[in-house]
C-alpha cells in the first residue's frame, strides 16, 4: 500500500467533460491534469469541445486535454465542432493521456504526416471493422472504403 492517495476519477455514463479550445499553447484550452501516475482514470459519457469565439484551428493542432493517470476506458460519446475542409478532429486515447488531434483524414496514426504506417493501420482497422476504416461513414466495410481512403492518402496533407 502507497502513503500517498491516488485519486480516482470515474466518468460515469450520465457525466459530462466540456472543454474550451482557444489555441494550443498552455492556458488557451482546458486541461485535465492528473498529478498521481496511480490514480486510475476511467473514462466513459460525453466529451463535448467547443471552439473560443474566432478560434481558427488549423492542420497539426494538438490538445492535450487529460494528463496522467492511468487511462481506460472512451468517452461514449464525442461532440467535436466542425472541422475545416479536408480535415477532421480525432480523440486519441493513451494508457496516460487522452487528447485530441485536428489532422488529415488518412493520417490514421494522427501524428501529421502519411507514410507506410497509415496505410498499415487503415488495413488493420478494415480487417477489424473499426469505425475508422468505415471510410465513406454508411456503416459497412467494403472496397468503397479502401478507395476512399487511397484517395484521402493520395490527396495527401496541407
Ligand atoms: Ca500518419
Ligand atoms: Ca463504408
Amino acid at each position: 500500500m502507497s502513503s500517498s492517495t491516488p485519486t480516482n476519477f470515474d466518468f460515469t455514463s450520465s457525466g459530462e467533460l466540456v472543454t474550451d479550445l482557444g489555441g494550443v499553447s498552455n492556458g488557451a484550452y482546458d486541461r485535465l491534469s492528473i498529478g498521481f501516475s496511480a490514480s486510475n482514470i476511467s473514462l466513459g459519457g460525453t466529451l463535448t469541445v467547443n471552439l473560443d469565439d474566432g478560434y481558427e484551428p488549423g492542420f497539426g493542432s494538438l490538445w492535450s486535454i487529460i494528463n496522467g493517470g492511468t487511462h481506460t476506458g472512451e468517452f461514449a460519446t464525442v461532440n467535436l465542432p466542425e472541422p475545416p475542409l479536408d480535415l477532421v478532429y480525432r480523440v486519441v486515447y493513451e494508457a496516460d493521456r487522452a487528447y485530441i488531434v485536428l489532422t488529415c483524414p488518412a493520417d490514421l496514426t494522427n501524428d501529421f504526416t502519411l507514410n507506410f504506417f497509415d496505410i498499415s493501420s487503415f488495413l488493420e482497422a478494415f480487417a477489424a471493422q473499426d469505425p475508422i476504416a468505415d471510410f465513406d461513414g454508411n456503416g459497412t466495410f467494403n472496397f468503397f472504403d479502401i478507395s476512399a481512403f487511397l484517395e484521402a492518402f493520395a490527396a495527401g496533407c496541407p
